[in-house]
């Protein structure tokens, strides 16, 4: 990527897509072509089209889907399947009509099969059933995974996908019905000390094993893949660092210094056990998470403080 070519990030308001371009202008990139949603609905084929054939990037960064956590998938199933296909369905092929030069699809480690072996390596795609809570939103992304992997077998097209782990960082979503677990609890714990309270619900067993990584490790990540890979076969990024759902009630209780009793929530689902991701192939490219979990919760609680905690809390 030279400093000139003209990059489109695709949900740049977004959590990743925003992280995307605060890398991208670190680094001195400046034709940036970004639309919201309002201006541009991703869902819509002929408004895609004209937007390609009128823009003409020379590299996507498709970070633009419709995401959530284990409730949101398990209850707007058919959104998630629906917005997710026509999103990637529309970028990419118009990305293929327009000669886009390179463009990186990003996805999710719950594509992998439920009953995963541990670490969940790139070859194990497709070896077992999915998790059901959000299979919808699975088989988008791996059928996205397919498109890219299908339009350079038959038309050359350089085009990559991206799995990370779970997410977190600025611009996370703090509503507690279609947050994921991390800014859930940031905000709970929060809330439960403003109002003096002593407990906090944490949903499911507490047992789950999960991977977080910071959505700046992964923009780090995602800008060395766009330079240094052009395979196909989509390839993981995660931090190597897991934790249970309990531990991590503990470490936001501790950072946000709020020792509350918790309870447990039987009545929502746990979702995979256990999802960390064999990091190996990316790792020995030669990119490497930095972040911290403490290091990052910390950053998070911070900018949650800043930017968030005034609108949800009146
Ligand atoms: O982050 P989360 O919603 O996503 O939930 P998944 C992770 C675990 O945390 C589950 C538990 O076992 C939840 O039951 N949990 C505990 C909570 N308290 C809470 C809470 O207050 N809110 C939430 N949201 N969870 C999603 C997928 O799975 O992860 C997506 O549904 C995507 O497709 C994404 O892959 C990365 O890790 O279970």
């Amino acid at each position: 990527m030279n400093q000139d070519d003209k990059i489109y990030v695709a949900g740049h308001n977004g959590m990743v897509g925003s992280a995307i371009l605060r890398k991208l202008k670190a680094e001195g990139f400046h034709n940036l072509e970004l639309k919201s949603s309002q201006e541009l609905d991703l869902r819509d084929q002929n408004a895609v089209r004209d937007f390609f054939d009128d823009v003409r990037p020379d590299y996507v960064f498709l970070a633009a889907a419709k995401v959530g956590g284990i409730l949101a998938n398990d209850t707007h199933r058919a959104e998630f399947l629906y917005d997710n296909l026509s999103i990637q369905n529309n970028v990419i092929h118009s990305s293929y009509l327009s000669k886009v030069k390179k463009l990186l699809f990003l996805g999710s480690s719950c594509i992998y099969p439920k009953e995963c072996p541990q670490p969940m390596k790139e070859d194990y795609l497709l070896t077992g059933k999915l998790e059901p809570t959000n299979e919808p939103y699975a088989i988008a992304k791996i059928a996205g995974i397919k498109m890219c992997d299908s339009y350079r077998d038959q038309y050359g097209c350089n085009f990559i996908s991206v799995m990370p782990s779970n997410l977190y960082g600025p611009n996370d979503n703090y509503d507690l019905k279609s947050s994921h677990v991390l800014p859930a609890l940031i905000r709970k714990f929060h809330e439960s000390k403003s109002a003096g309270q002593n407990k906090v619900t944490v949903w499911g067993s507490g047992n789950p094993l999960r991977e977080f990584l910071h959505v700046d490790d992964l923009a780090t990540a995602c800008m060395f893949l766009m330079k240094n890979y052009n395979e196909r076969n989509f390839i993981n990024v995660g931090s190597g660092e897991e934790i249970s759902i309990r531990d991590l009630a503990n470490l936001i209780a501790d950072i946000v210094g709020h020792q509350a009793t918790i309870e447990f929530d039987s009545t929502k689902p746990d979702g995979t056990l256990r999802k960390i991701m064999s990091n190996e192939r990316i790792n020995a490219l030669g990119w490497e998470a930095k972040i911290s979990l403490r290091e990052g919760i910390e950053i998070a609680y911070k900018e949650y403080l800043d930017h968030h905690n005034q609108e949800i809390v009146p």
